[in-house]
């Protein structure tokens, strides 16, 4: 597969004019010159607000922000009307969980989720506890890191309103089968959130072939700027949910003690929004599409997870989480503990040599409780990496091991 690292100015600046061995792509990834051209061109060209001038401008820029979300909704199959700019997945979950959730939800209702989960889809629900008297069920996880799907189908019930789960785990790089949860989930009446932001930037997702209700991901861990994400909520939703904050932008028509709101996405995009980062994002989806075959991708980062497997194997006391066959074929990054060494000594080791690991529990602490550990090391990878990589990073691994 093509690389395309000469369209990454950052690997021409590396630290110290070492090379750089970047493997924290599940934190961010790298920007490309065509995205960095399109922020550039907006606060240079045409920098004003949306959807408020009437002069040239704000057009010109109202103009490229709505297209911007429409380059998202044909990414994954929406309609532009169910596309809400967010400033990260984070914010598009609270979202969902502060409009829908404190308003549908009541004490007693069940809301399921997963130990795979990344915070940002565990807390926001796990506060609904305390405002709503809702039950959050947890899916458990298997020693293997896949997910017990015989508990999980006995915890969707008729209690049920809510499945919130994650596509493919940040941590330890598990693939959820989303499908069978979806449809037991509709079956009993449940609305279902999939987090995609660990899947999104490595396979191609369909909002309708999933049947999502609501959809979450980031923009910056598919090439875009950080501060922007993207919230999808299925239209037939629309009505049900209040605004989750309030400002300018948003309403119809402003009285004393009360207020209306305009139709979604605007009821749900309060303030001046991440105009610069919606149209950075557009731009990275163009660059992908552009750039970039999905399926080849996913095979070229499985590749580089064997290679990285089977290369820990071969070393002394080092553990590697998650369901190594699947990640072989279908990751693109590897979880591990090393016996010896504290997961953050030896990033901030691996760090020295431009080998750049993430290293902690990964914001998914329900989740190192249920395997057992405090802390791994995680290594990340893009269509812009090379088994130069995996090998650099095998090769310090093995001198940081014998030294010790
Ligand atoms: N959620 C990001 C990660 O997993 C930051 O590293």
């Amino acid at each position: 597969m093509k690389n395309n690292r000469s369209d990454f100015p950052i690997f021409s600046h590396s630290i110290s004019r070492k090379p750089l061995y970047y493997c924290d792509n599940a934190s961010t990834t790298h920007k490309p010159q065509q995205m960095l051209d399109a922020l550039y061109a907006f606060y240079a060209t045409y920098n004003s607000n949306v959807h408020r001038g009437v002069h040239a401008f704000g057009e010109t820029t109202t103009e490229h922000y709505e297209h911007a979300r429409t380059s998202v909704a044909n990414f994954i199959n929406a309609d532009s009307s169910e596309i809400i700019f967010t400033s990260g997945c984070t914010e598009s979950i609270n979202a969902v969980a502060t409009s829908w959730g404190r308003t549908v939800l009541r004490p007693g209702d069940e809301v399921v989720v997963s130990q795979l989960e990344h915070h940002s889809n565990f807390l926001p629900w796990q506060q609904l506890i305390h405002t709503n008297g809702i039950v959050l069920r947890s899916i458990p996880v298997l020693p293997d890191g896949t997910l017990d799907m015989a508990v999980a189908h006995s915890l969707i019930t008729s209690k049920t309103k809510l499945l919130a789960i994650t596509h493919v785990s940040n941590a330890i790089g598990t693939h959820v089968d989303l499908m069978p949860l979806i449809t037991q989930a509709h079956a009993v009446g449940a609305r279902v959130l999939v987090d995609v932001a660990q899947s999104i930037a490595h396979q191609r997702i369909d909002v309708q072939a999933l049947d999502a209700d609501f959809l979450a991901f980031s923009g910056h861990k598919l090439c875009g700027p950080t501060g922007i994400g993207v919230l999808f909520i299925k239209k037939e939703l629309h009505e049900v949910m209040p605004p989750y904050k309030y400002g300018g932008g948003m309403v119809f028509e402003v009285g004393q003690v009360d207020a209306t709101w305009l139709q979604a996405p605007q009821k749900f995009e309060a303030g001046t929004p991440p105009i610069a980062q919606a149209i950075g994002l557009g731009a990275a989806i163009t660059y992908l599409l552009e750039h970039i075959n999905f399926d080849e991708l996913q095979q070229y980062e499985a590749r580089l997870c064997a290679r990285l497997i089977d290369g820990l194997h071969e070393l002394q006391g080092v553990r590697i989480l998650g369901p190594l066959d699947a990640l072989k074929k279908n990751g693109h990054l590897v979880s591990f503990v090393l016996d010896r060494i504290h997961a953050h000594d030896v990033a901030a080791y691996l760090g020295q040599r431009n080998i750049v690991v993430r290293a902690g529990h990964h914001c998914a602490q329900p989740l190192a409780q249920a395997l057992g550990y405090d802390a791994s090391v995680r290594a990340s990878f893009y269509f812009y990496n090379t088994i130069e990589d995996v090998d650099a990073l095998l090769e310090a691994l093995r001198e940081l091991i014998q030294a010790i």
